[in-house]
């Protein structure tokens, strides 16, 4: 049974490559709402309903946990599906809060996410439920996770967005940066030349797939370790546009998409 991976469009990729890293053995597959995406200036009801689309279509398959790799779906319905979801339901918002307050040496942390995960008060709300004496800066930056949708394909535009995005951080003393759109990680390069070497920059991919592992060893779901004898077959959907899906599987995952 695979493991199914949904976002509103290609930043979910970023989880599903550290999936693929850290559980090797487990097949994946991946909904990507290209056709949707963005999710983050849309109302919460209509994310929730574009979500639930997105894993009734993977339902039709059979599918043993789900990753909601996506920071906007997984503020609006995490909490709701995960109490009725037959199968484990893993989001990427308590993964990242946890990594950062792991990481951070101030207290004091930014967030950058969409409008809808900013206005959520999600991050916030999980950092301060594990350590309610962190400081917490949130900004929505609307302009980064449609310019990675489009493709990236001017690196000094891309380095002019994020500067553009993260101007109001000048001069906030964060120490860690929470990159909390999975489309984030993909525009890391020019973010950090941006807000400057000495903030970390977290994304909650590494940790998401860890409490992934945890979860499915717990409920002794995990695949056999052993090497599989035909390399796993992952499997992509998009809703619309595959373009900048297929070139970032080419350049990121390193895997072609069939
Ligand atoms: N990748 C999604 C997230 O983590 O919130 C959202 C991107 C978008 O829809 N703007």
């Amino acid at each position: 049974m695979r493991i199914g991976v949904i976002d509103s469009g290609v930043g979910g990729l970023t989880v599903a490559h550290e999936i693929m890293r850290q559980l090797p053995q487990e097949p994946l597959m991946y909904f990507g709402d290209t056709a949707r995406c963005p999710y983050g200036p849309r109302p919460a009801e209509e994310v929730r309903t574009f979500t639930m689309q997105m894993i009734a279509h993977l339902a039709q398959q059979r599918m043993k946990a789900l990753v909601i790799a996506c920071n906007t779906a997984t503020a609006v319905v995490l909490r709701e599906i995960s109490q009725v979801a037959p199968i484990p339901i893993i989001g990427v918002i308590d993964p990242g809060a946890r990594t950062a307050i792991k990481e951070t040496k101030s207290g004091v942390i930014g967030v950058i996410g969409t409008e809808g995960t900013i206005r959520s008060g999600a991050y916030e709300q999980a950092l301060k439920r594990i350590n309610p004496n962190v400081k917490v800066y949130s900004l929505a930056c609307p302009e980064l996770a449609p310019f990675v949708e489009a493709g990236i394909s001017n690196e000094r535009e891309a380095y002019e967005i994020a500067q553009r995005s993260l101007s109001s951080f000048k001069g906030v003393p964060i120490d860690t940066l929470i990159l909390g759109c999975t489309h984030y990680p993909l525009l890391s390069k020019y973010i950090r030349a941006v807000i400057g070497e000495q903030v970390k920059l977290i994304s909650s991919a590494e940790e998401t797939a860890r409490e992934l592992s945890v979860v499915l060893d717990y409920k002794g779901l995990l695949a056999s370790q052993n090497q599989p004898a035909v390399p796993l077959q992952h499997k992509f959907f998009v809703s619309g546009n595959s373009t900048v899906m297929e070139q970032i599987a080419r350049t990121f995952l390193n895997a072609p998409l069939d």
